[in-house]
């Protein structure tokens, strides 16, 4: 195999989609079927690691140059970012013709691919969908064929085809969404801040904000369950708005104790110019400075879109606004490509931090990011920080800035300046005080 150094860039969720609506309408109007295949390969991490990123690309790259020579011309191959292919198979007669296609792929990548000399067999775990006479969403199929992936997965199976048994929950996840659209409206979004210290003096540096819904209907729900159903319906870029207006605004409110906040980004918004613009627009409404405001987006996020995030990366930092690279530890990032990103601060994965005291191997991991952020100038936060024991630990290590239960739970904002004034945390090694909660 040959280098090709460009990046394989993901395609974004709008064009897939758009490209998957054309598909669906001709193929309704000549009377034919769709399908859709959502492929995941195999111990991709493990690839990854063993790899490194250069080479994984490489062999991405075999893999859909591979798909697209053996499949008709017609039919279109997508790659989706991470480990994940999706392939649209178009103008099927019947609905057999799905099988004969994934038993095509599955022969296409049990040939193994050369890879540093080493010859490398990889597996496929492939969710398939496709059309019945009526008409369907291209998110709707699309969202068909990630089920049956993930009843793949659960079953430990190579390929599972979507059948409306497989639908509770996928109902379930439509009716989160519609619900939350309404929320979006209704205003039944809140955002809690969650304090972050300095570790050596315990003072407050910022806040995270995190959103939080008391649906009229369903009562509290889980943040990771909606923010995935935004994340999977496209209002993601509306939650994400209205998180950085309310968070401008809240800054604005609090007047003389306002410290900076953080909002999380999702990967599917980074890149959003309608963001961007909005984005300009609460801080000049709110008179909040750009410096006073951190964006959190995931290590798994930047790296899995690489040269089309810098730019947005750039933007936001030519503002002025601080940029941090979320859940670190859970990704596997180059360190050659750390470098060149425009943030400043990096937080260490909760799973992590928690079990500091007790896990030798985590208290390793934890001090080698350290060591290494500092090598790249960037400043550490850890998360997810539950006990004293932890928060010594992390000092000892050099760690910067902590957040986590021990200092505090995220607060309503209300309850965050009466905890300011009066409850002000103090770390451990200075008093005994009990920190408070929300
Ligand atoms: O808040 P925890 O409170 O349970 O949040 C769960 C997950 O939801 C975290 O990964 C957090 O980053 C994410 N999250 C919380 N609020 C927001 C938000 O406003 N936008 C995005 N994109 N993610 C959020
Ligand atoms: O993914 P992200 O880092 O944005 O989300 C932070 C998540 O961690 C939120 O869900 C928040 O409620 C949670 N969190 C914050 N502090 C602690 C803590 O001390 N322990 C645990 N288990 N979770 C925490
Ligand atoms: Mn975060």
């Amino acid at each position: 195999m040959t280098m090709d150094k460009t990046p394989l860039a993901a395609v974004e969720r709008d064009k897939l989609l758009a490209s998957l609506g054309a598909t669906l309408r001709d193929d309704l109007k000549a009377g034919r079927r769709t399908g859709v295949l959502v492929l995941e390969i195999s111990q991709f991490k493990r690839i990854q690691v063993t790899y490194g990123h250069a080479r994984t690309q490489e062999f991405l790259r075999e893999l859909m140059r591979r798909l697209v020579d053996a499949l008709p011309k017609k039919d279109k191959v997508f790659y989706r970012g991470g480990d994940e292919i999706v392939v649209a198979l178009c103008g099927l007669r019947v609905r057999e013709q799905l099988n004969l296609a994934i038993n095509k792929i599955q022969r296409i990548v049990a040939e193994p691919v050369v890879l540093c000399g080493n010859s490398l067999r990889i597996g496929l775990t492939i969710g398939a969908s496709v059309t019945l006479e009526t008409p369907i969403a291209p998110e709707d199929l699309l969202h068909q064929a990630n089920r049956a992936l993930l009843e793949a997965r659960d079953r430990q199976r190579e390929t599972v085809i979507f059948d409306p048994s497989l639908e509770d929950e996928g109902v379930a996840s439509l009716e989160l969404q519609s619900l939350l659209s309404d929320a979006l409206e209704r205003n039944e979004l809140v955002s809690v801040f969650q304090p972050k210290v300095d570790i050596r003096t315990g003072q407050v540096v910022g806040v995270e904000s995190l959103a939080r819904w008391h649906s009229h209907l369903l009562g509290p729900v889980r943040p990771d369950l909606f923010i995935e159903a935004a994340e999977n319906s496209g209002l993601i870029g509306r939650l994400t708005i209205w998180t950085i207006n309310n968070a401008a605004k809240q800054y604005s409110l609090w007047g003389e104790q306002a410290v900076p906040i953080a909002v999380n980004l999702s990967a599917a918004v980074i890149n959003s110019p309608e963001l961007q613009r909005q984005l300009r627009h609460a801080l000049s409404i709110w008179g909040m400075p750009p410096e006073a405001l951190s964006l959190e987006i995931t290590e798994t996020a930047v790296m899995e879109a690489p040269a089309h995030s810098m730019e947005s990366l750039r933007f936001f930092a030519d503002m002025g606004i601080r940029l941090a690279l979320d859940d670190f530890g859970t990704g596997y990032s180059s360190l050659a490509y750390l470098k060149m990103l425009p943030v400043s601060d990096l937080k260490i994965d909760k799973s992590f931090v928690q079990n500091l005291a007790s896990d030798a191997s985590d208290r390793k991991i934890v001090k080698t990011i350290i060591d290494m952020a500092h090598n790249f100038d960037l400043k550490v936060i850890a998360e997810g920080v539950e006990d004293e024991k932890g928060y010594q630990i992390l000092m000892d290590m050099g760690c910067d800035i902590v957040q986590g239960y021990l200092v505090s739970k995220p607060l309503k904002p209300e309850h965050f300046r009466k905890w300011l004034l009066e409850e002000q945390w103090r770390r451990p090694a200075q008093a005994g005080r009990r920190p408070a909660c929300a």
